[in-house]
């Protein structure tokens, strides 16, 4: 093995490490406040090794390292990917959207904290598009996830702050793998349902749970918009006080409607359920309802089929943006496009014949 592998610097001196305490990197201790970022690098083996270990500091690390724009980050990010593939892929990947205010990451916190009691190690990741910059989201979620991001068996870890829902949904991905290399059983994905997330974050996960509010005046407001097929359990929240009724009718409404729409998953009727993030009311029957997803959805094959066609599609994907990419940095191109695009525009040109003369070396 090449000892002398360039080793990686984190690329941005944030307060996520500032109080960090990085232990076993190098044979020691080191308190992070006392040196300059610059001066301590981390090489992938490290990473690797303290990830399989289940240190969630260098869990980190390997996050910001994959999150990375850099063209040296990206080598080294697929180098520690490739080396922890093999112990990746034993969790069970659960999607969680809703409206904004829906109570998502109040229910993280409870249903994170029910599986840490029932021995799982928990990893929460969020998928924002709309945030550019993640510090107000992580504010918001470590106080709503307080008890849960200050538990040794729990790993939070906001939205990566790249803008295009793409490039985050890439790094998420890639973030999975290290969270389950480190040896967590439930990967939980947070996002808020705003355009293309809930579709995105469907082809990464095992499992989809919409929640949904009652009394906000349009009961199946996910019907309209096509995202209950793409749901595994709808959970109406805030199920208390007085607010119990109203939750209760909206979980008929939706089971009714259940009947009509196509599910979601393989061997799976998706049904509706009502919970109280806040008191934890229907909080373990979530889990018993995951447990029986896994168990159906497993010993049917459609578990493990679902995976592979999502990693094809990804891959797919990736295929598609690195061709597109390649073909917008052609000079060749870069010279044409402007040309045709006005030709095309003025109705001088036909397109399809605009798109051949392009593609002609
Ligand atoms: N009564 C009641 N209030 C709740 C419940 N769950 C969440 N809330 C409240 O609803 C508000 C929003 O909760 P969050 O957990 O931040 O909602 P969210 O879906 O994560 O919101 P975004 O991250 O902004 O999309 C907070 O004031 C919570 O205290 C519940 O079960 N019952
Ligand atoms: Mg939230």
């Amino acid at each position: 093995m090449d000892k002398r592998r360039p080793e990686w610097t984190p690329p941005n001196a944030g307060s996520e490490f500032a109080s960090s305490v990085v232990s076993g990197v190098h044979g020691k201790a080191v308190k992070a406040d006392n040196q300059p970022m610059a001066a301590r690098k981390i090489s992938v083996d490290a990473l690797e090794e303290g990830i399989k270990a289940g240190n969630r500091t260098l869990l980190s690390r390997a996050i910001t390292l994959v999150e990375s724009n850099s063209a040296k980050h990206f080598e080294q990010a697929q180098e520690l990917l490739t080396k922890l593939l093999p112990v990746s892929g034993s969790s069970i990947r659960i999607g969680i959207t809703g409206v904004p205010g829906a109570g998502k990451s109040t229910l993280i916190e409870s249903f994170g904290l029910h599986l840490i009691e029932h021995g799982k190690k928990v990893a929460v990741l969020a998928i924002d598009p709309s945030s550019t910059i993640s510090k107000g989201s992580i504010l918001g979620d470590k106080t709503r996830m307080e008890q849960l991001s200050r538990h040794e068996m729990s790993f939070i870890r906001p939205s990566p702050s790249s803008g295009k829902l793409g490039g985050v949904a890439r790094k998420t991905r890639e973030s999975i793998v290290l969270c389950e290399a480190a040896g967590f059983d439930v990967i939980l994905i947070e996002t808020v349902g705003v355009g293309q997330s809930e579709t995105t974050v469907r082809s990464m996960v095992d499992f989809f749970l919409l929640m949904q509010i009652a009394g906000a005046g349009d009961e199946l407001q996910g019907i309209k918009k096509g995202i209950i097929e793409l749901a595994d359990l709808i959970v109406v929240n805030k199920a208390d006080q007085d607010n119990i009724q109203r939750a209760q009718l909206a979980v008929r409404e939706y089971n009714n409607a259940l009947h009509y729409i196509r599910h979601a998953s393989k061997n799976w009727q998706t049904k509706a359920i009502t919970c109280s993030a806040i008191t934890g009311d229907g909080i373990s029957d979530i889990w018993e309802i995951v447990q029986q997803f896994c168990q159906a959805t497993r010993s049917t094959g459609s578990f493990q089929a679902r995976r592979k066609a999502q990693t094809l599609e990804w891959f797919d994907a990736l295929i598609t943006e690195a061709v597109l990419n390649r073909f917008h940095q052609d000079p060749d191109i870069k010279q044409k496009l402007p040309r045709l695009e006005q030709a095309v525009a003025e109705g001088e040109l036909p397109v399809a014949l605009a798109v051949s003369q392009l593609l002609k070396p």
